[in-house]
Order: structure tokens, then C-alpha cells, then sequence
């Protein structure tokens, strides 16, 4: 089942140069290519429909500051199941919970600045790409 989901690299992993790494990561995957990757900064409005669904939360107001604190690299991936794919390389939400071997188990630091984001299932991916990526 080929997919696409949405990535994005946070601002924590531009700031410390993981970029390349993480990236490295969704490349070695047999089968998943790369389509479409730009470096941007996100205004609030962007991250305002992104996040939506966490509207109201303690953490919310936070998340969308530090998601607008500088660039993202925002990335189209294709392929196998990429949506499960790229969820399980990032690892789950909390890096402290995150296994070694994961992004986030890797090189996360704390709950909110956790490097990465993946679309959670298509009905996401597809409500995202159209966001980030309308063109394409
Ligand atoms: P994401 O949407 O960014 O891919 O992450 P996720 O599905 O693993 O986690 P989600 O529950 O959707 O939360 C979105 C992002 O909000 C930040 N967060 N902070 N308690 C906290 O301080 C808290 N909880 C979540 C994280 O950046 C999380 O990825
Ligand atoms: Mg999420």
C-alpha cells in the first residue's frame, strides 16, 4: 500500500543540525522516497490549523511559539506504509519513553521539543499535505 504522509523536522532539529541525520533515516528505508522538501518558517496561522485538534490543551500555546521560534525542513514521503513507517522511526511522543533507535529516543530532549512530526493516519496525512503542500 503506497502512501504519503507529512513530515516535519521542528525547529529543535534545525537549531542542533539533525537535519541531515534524521533525513539520512527516512532516505535508508528501501522503497520510500522523498517528493517534496522545503526549509520554512510557519506562521501562526499554519500552525493554528496544523494543531488544531490540541486546541485548549495546557501544552497547546507553548507548542505553537516554539513551532514558529525558527524554520522547519517540512518534507513529502512516499512509499510502503509510510505513514506507520516514518511514526515507528520517530518513536513516541515523550522522549524519555522513546527507545534508543527512534529519532526521538535518540535525540529528544523533552516532550515538546522532540525533533520530529509524521501525519498519525491518512485521513491526517491527506488534511496536512493539502496545508503544506497544496501544489503538489
Ligand atoms: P506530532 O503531532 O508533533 O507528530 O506529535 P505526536 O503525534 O507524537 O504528539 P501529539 O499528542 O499530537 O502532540 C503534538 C506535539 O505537542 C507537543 N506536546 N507537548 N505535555 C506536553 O508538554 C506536550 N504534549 C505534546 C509535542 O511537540 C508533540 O509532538
Ligand atoms: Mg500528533
Amino acid at each position: 500500500m503506497t502512501q504519503r504522509t507529512l513530515v516535519l523536522l521542528k525547529p529543535d532539529a534545525v537549531r542542533r543540525a539533525l537535519v541531515g541525520e534524521i533525513i539520512g533515516r527516512i532516505e535508508r528505508k528501501a522503497g520510500w522516497s522523498i517528493t517534496a522538501l522545503e526549509l520554512r518558517t510557519l506562521d501562526e496561522g499554519t500552525l493554528e490549523q496544523h494543531y488544531g485538534e490540541h486546541k485548549g490543551r495546557p501544552f497547546y500555546e507553548p507548542l505553537i511559539e516554539f513551532m514558529a521560534s525558527g524554520p522547519v525542513v517540512a518534507l513529502v514521503v512516499e512509499g510502503e506504509r509510510v505513514i506507520e513507517g516514518v511514526r515507528a522511526l520517530a518513536g513516541p511522543t515523550d522522549p524519555i519513553a522513546a527507545a534508543p533507535g527512534s529519532i526521538r529516543g535518540d535525540f529528544g530532549t523533552i516532550v515538546r521539543e522532540n525533533l520530529i512530526h509524521a501525519s498519525d493516519s491518512e485521513e491526517s496525512a491527506i488534511r496536512e499535505l493539502k496545508l503544506f503542500f497544496p501544489e503538489h
